[in-house]
C-alpha cells in the first residue's frame, strides 16, 4: 500500500508497522506531528500503543527505556533541544542498551526557523557512540524507523533518527510493509544489565565499546549507505542525509562524481577509503555542523577536503540545491521569481490572547520601577519581546525564566518578574521554583496559564487546573499563590495584585489563567463533529 505522507509521518508509520509498543514524546517542532500521527491512528488506538504526552523529554526518555527493559519496542521523540533535556538518560541508556528496541527520533532545525539554536544530534549520537540513522527522503524516513527496532535489539543498543524540518515538514509517496506483531513482555536475561552501579557500568561501557566495530560493519552493508560511481574522477563527494538530496537535484542524468551517500553512521569506512584513494578531491555536504567534515579532515587540515570549514559551503542555516549547485560551480539559471506575495511577516500574539492581558499590566507595573527586569521563557508569551509589548528581557531555554530570574535576584537586582507558562512550568519551571522557595527569593513568578501547550499546536497541558496545588506543594506560601483571570475588565485589580506582590519579600506566584483562544475554538469545533457522528 502506498500513501502520501509527510517525513514525520512516515516516521511514525513505519514505527507502528515495526511493532512498536507505544511512543512517548514531548512536542517540539518539527518533531511534533510523530506523535500526533500515532494519537490519531486506528491501529494504535485500536492496539492501545502508548501515545500520551509526557511532561517532558527526559521523563519521555526515561518511560521509553522503561518500556525497552521490559522487552518491548519503544521509540521517543523530541526537537534537538529536547535531547539536551534528555541527556542524562540517553548517555546512559547507551551504557545500559536496550532489551526491547529503543528508536530515538530527534529533529533538528537547521536555519532555527522555530528554535533558539541550531545544534546538530549527530553530535550527540557520536557522543553516545551510538548507530545514527539519517533519511535522505520519506520512504528512507518510514523504512528507516521501520526496521530501526530490529537493528537496536540485534546490536543490543539504542538506536537514533534524525530528520531536519524539511524532511520533516514536506510529503512524498510512501511504501509501506506489513505491520509487525508488538513483542511479549520480557524481561532482560542480564538481571544487572541496567543497573549502572560502578561495577557494572565500567562492564557495560567495555561492552558498548566492543560494539564499535559490529556498528562499522552494519553501516559498510547497511542498505541505506551506498558508493555510487562516476566517470569524472576529479571529485569525490560525501552526501549525508537530506544533502544527498539536494545534490541529486542538481543532475538530470545521475552525478558525474563518485558520491558515497551515508544514511547510517557511523561513516561506512570502506566506502570513504575508497573515494579517498580514487578521487582528487572531496567534498563532504552535510546538513547541520561540520562534523564528518572535521573528522575527515582531520587534525592535520588534509587540503584537498572542502565543505563547510573552508566556505565552500555556509558555515550555518540550512542547505538546499541551489546551495549545492554553487559549491558544484554549477551556473544557476533559469531561477524562478520569488512572488510579491511572499514577504517577511513577523509573528504576533493573536487578538485577544490572554498574555496580551498579561503583558499590558505588567508593562505598566515595571513602568513605575524603571531598573527591574522580566525574565521569561518559551511559548507563545515569548513574542512578549516584540513591539508593541517589548516586555521581557530574556529568553534562552526552556524553565530558565525562574532560574535566571532567581540569579539575578541574588545578585541585588529589583524587582526581579519572572514569566512562564503551564506547559513550560511543569516541563521544567517547577524544579527552579523548589530552589527559590527554600532561598526566599523575592522574586514574582507569573505563569500565564492558557491551558493549553500553544506554540506548539494546542496540545494538553500536563497539569490542567493544577498548577496552583503544585506551587502550594513546592512551599510556595498560599496567601502567595494567586490566581487571576486576564480580561480587561480586571486590568485594575490585576495592577494592585501584581504591584502588591512584586513588594513582597519572599516567593509569590500569579496565574492568570484564560484558555488560550485558539484552543479554545479547535475544542468547540472537534465537540461539534464528535456531535454530529
Ligand atoms: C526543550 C524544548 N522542548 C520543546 C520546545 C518546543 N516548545 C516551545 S514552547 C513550548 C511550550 C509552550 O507551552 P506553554 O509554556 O504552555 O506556553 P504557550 O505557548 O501555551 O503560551 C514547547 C513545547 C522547546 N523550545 N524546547
Ligand atoms: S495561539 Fe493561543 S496562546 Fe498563542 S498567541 Fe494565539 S491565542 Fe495566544
Amino acid at each position: 500500500m502506498q500513501k502520501v505522507l509527510l517525513g514525520v509521518e512516515a516516521v511514525a508509520q513505519g514505527a507502528i508497522d515495526g511493532g512498536m509498543s507505544g511512543v512517548y514524546a514531548y512536542p517540539g517542532t518539527p518533531s511534533t506531528e510523530i506523535t500526533e500521527y500515532i494519537q490519531g491512528n486506528k491501529y494504535a488506538v485500536e492496539n492501545d500503543l502508548h501515545r500520551r504526552w509526557a511532561a517532558n523529554e527526559k521523563t519521555a526518555m526515561e518511560s521509553a527505556l522503561g518500556m525497552s527493559y521490559a522487552g518491548k519496542r519503544a521509540m521517543c521523540c523530541m526537537k534537538h533541544v529536547g535531547l539536551n533535556v534528555a541527556a542524562d538518560n540517553f548517555m546512559n541508556a547507551a551504557v545500559t542498551g536496550v532489551n526491547g528496541g529503543f528508536l530515538i527520533v530527534v529533529a533538528d532545525d537547521p536555519s532555527m526557523h522555530s528554535s533558539q539554536n541550531e545544534q546538530d544530534s549527530r553530535y550527540y549520537a557520536r557522543f553516545a557512540q551510538i548507530p545514527c540513522l539519517e533519511p535522505s527522503n520519506q520512504q528512507e524516513a518510514y523504512d528507516m524507523a521501520y526496521r530501526a527496532f530490529q537493528l537496536s535489539e540485534d546490536l543490543g543498543t539504542p538506536i537514533m533518527l534524525r530528520i531536519t524540518t524539511r524532511l520533516a515538514h514536506s510529503r512524498a509517496i510512501v511504501s509501506m510493509k506489513e505491520t509487525q506483531p508488538q513483542n511479549e513482555l520480557k524481561l532482560p536475561e542480564d538481571p544487572r544489565q541496567f543497573v549502572l552501579l560502578p561495577g557494572i557500568a565500567r562492564k557495560q561501557y567495555k561492552k558498548l565499546l566492543s560494539k564499535q566495530v559490529d556498528f562499522e560493519h552494519c553501516s559498510e552493508d547497511s542498505e541505506f549507505n551506498k558508493y555510487i560511481d562516476g566517470a569524472d574522477k576529479s571529485k569525490g563527494i560525501i552526501a549525508c542525509g537530506i544533502a544527498y538530496n539536494y545534490l541529486m537535484e542538481n543532475f538530470e542524468d545521475g552525478c558525474p562524481y563518485p558520491v558515497v551517500k551515508v544514511a547510517q553512521y557511523p561513516l561506512p569506512r570502506k566506502f570513504i577509503e575508497k573515494l579517498e584513494k580514487e578521487c582528487d578531491s572531496i567534498l563532504v555536504l552535510e546538513e547541520g555542523y561540520p562534523i564528518y567534515e572535521e573528522v575527515i579532515k582531520g587534525y592535520l587540515e588534509k587540503e584537498n577536503v572542502s565543505g563547510r570549514l573552508d566556505g565552500t559551503l555556509p558555515r550555518d542555516g540550512e542547505l538546499n540545491p541551489d546551495i549545492v549547485a554553487t559549491a558544484l560551480k554549477r551556473n544557476l539559471t533559469n531561477l524562478p521569481e520569488v512572488s510579491d506575495l511572499v514577504v517577511g511577516r513577523p509573528p504576533a500574539l493573536c487578538v485577544g490572547c490572554s498574555h496580551q492581558d498579561v503583558y499590558t499590566v505588567l508593562n505598566k507595573v515595571m513602568a513605575e520601577y524603571g531598573g527591574g527586569r522580566v525574565f521569561a521563557d518559551i511559548g507563545c508569551y515569548t513574542l512578549g519581546a516584540l513591539p508593541p509589548y517589548s516586555a521581557i528581557n530574556t529568553t534562552v531555554d526552556m524553565g530558565a525564566s525562574i532560574t535566571m530570574a532567581k540569579g539575578a535576584c541574588d545578585s541585588g537586582l529589583f524587582p526581579v518578574v519572572s514569566v512562564i507558562g503551564d506547559s513550560t512550568f511543569t516541563h521544567s519551571g517547577m524544579t527552579g521554583l523548589l530552589d527559590a522557595v527554600n532561598e526566599k527569593t523575592p522574586i514574582t513568578v507569573l505563569i500565564s496559564d492558557n491551558e493549553s501547550i500553544s506554540m506548539t499546536g494546542g496540545q494538553e497541558s500536563s497539569a490542567k487546573y493544577r498548577i496552583e496545588e503544585i506551587c502550594k506543594g513546592v512551599g510556595v506560601e498560599p496567601e502567595h499563590v494567586i490566581v487571576v483571570n486576564p480580561l480587561k475588565k480586571n486590568h485594575e485589580q490585576m495592577y494592585e495584585i501584581f504591584k502588591r506582590e512584586l513588594e513582597y519579600k519572599g516567593v509569590s506566584v500569579i496565574i492568570p489563567r484564560r484558555i488560550c483562544i485558539q484552543k479554545n475554538a479547535r475544542d468547540a469545533k472537534a465537540k461539534r463533529k464528535a456531535k454530529k457522528s
